[in-house]
């Protein structure tokens, strides 16, 4: 029987937990609510964590699964009522809390199985420039496969617009060999060519820098690593867009915490509710980001 272990630790800057249950580990930033790696016994880690991460308060880990809210990427590219709710001119990229500090709400330990819920609530902790009243719960279930949810609450009588990603990085043997089910047919958007819409014909594969937003996915996509012999399945509930990234060469000398040569062994799905699938609340209203990771053998 596989002991269960809770360990609350410092890295640097940053409160974190790690969670050893079932074989697995997991590895958390309270900072941001941010999974910063997870790892099942005997494998290849399968949620990636750059070897170049730092620690360090206000300021996102790069790797594992940085949460994007209340809104995507570039804010000027979100739809109007998304950006209506921002009064500043400076927009971070990927919204206000992946590097806020966020509350433990508590943990739950059960046979097999351990639960951390986490909590943000902009009555406690505003978000400058953001006006609206919203409480944002993060839960980790970490038992044989990581399940996460996020939920967003409106508490406001007014109607609230967001678009949001669990950004979650892949470790993966080498992008190069590497394809993906389940966005064949997809509609995507190419960031890299001016937001130009394309079909999908066939799986992704990677032969360059790769930023494509990808619409009407359908509830399961999976990474198929032939070199660690795995699939990594992705199953998402309350989402019906996802992006796919790669940085390749270039970009990855530009990006931060990233080592040159670090964007053979990572990919990014980011299961999320973009453009026609941002999600739209009425007060007291709540929806639920939901995603499930698992990994099988190729057999
Ligand atoms: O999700 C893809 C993306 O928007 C890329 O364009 C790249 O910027 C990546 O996110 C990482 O963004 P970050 O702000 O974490 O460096």
């Amino acid at each position: 029987m596989s002991s269960t272990q809770v360990e609350r630790m410092e890295l640097d800057q940053l409160t974190c937990w790690r969670i050893r249950v079932a074989g697995s580990e997991l590895l958390l930033a309270q900072q941001g609510a941010q999974i910063l790696s997870y790892r099942q016994e005997g494998q290849q880690p399968l949620i990636w964590l750059s070897p170049e991460a730092a620690y360090r308060s206000g300021q996102s880990v790069r790797g594992g699964v940085p949460i994007c809210w209340p809104w995507f990427g570039d804010l000027r590219r979100n739809p109007d009522s998304v950006q209506a709710h921002y009064q500043q001119a400076d927009a971070p990229a990927h919204g206000l809390v992946r590097a806020e500090d966020w509350q433990l709400q508590g943990i739950d330990e059960e046979d097999g199985e351990v639960t951390l819920h986490l909590a943000y609530d902009t009555r406690n902790s505003p978000l400058p420039g953001w006006q609206q009243d919203a409480r944002l719960t993060f839960s980790v279930c970490v038992a044989q496969d990581l399940s996460m949810r996020l939920e967003t609450l409106n508490r406001d009588r007014a109607p609230l617009a967001i678009s949001q990603a669990l950004h979650s990085y892949f470790a993966v043997s080498d992008v190069r060999q590497v394809s993906v089910e389940g966005m064949h047919g997809c509609r995507y958007l190419d960031t890299l060519q001016d937001w130009r819409e394309l079909n999908q014909e066939g799986e992704p594969t990677f032969t360059a820098e790769t930023d494509r937003i990808y619409l009407d996915t359908p509830a399961r996509l999976s990474i198929v690593d032939p070199g660690w012999g795995r699939r990594i399945h992705l199953d998402a509930r309350g989402s019906r867009s996802a992006v796919l990234w790669n940085p390749w060469i270039e970009k990855a000398k530009r990006l931060s915490q990233f080592p040159d040569d670090a964007w053979q062994n990572m990919l990014c799905i980011e299961t999320a509710n973009l453009l026609e699938d941002i999600v739209q609340l009425k007060a007291d209203e709540r929806h639920l980001l939901e995603l499930r990771i698992s990994s099988v053998p190729i057999v």
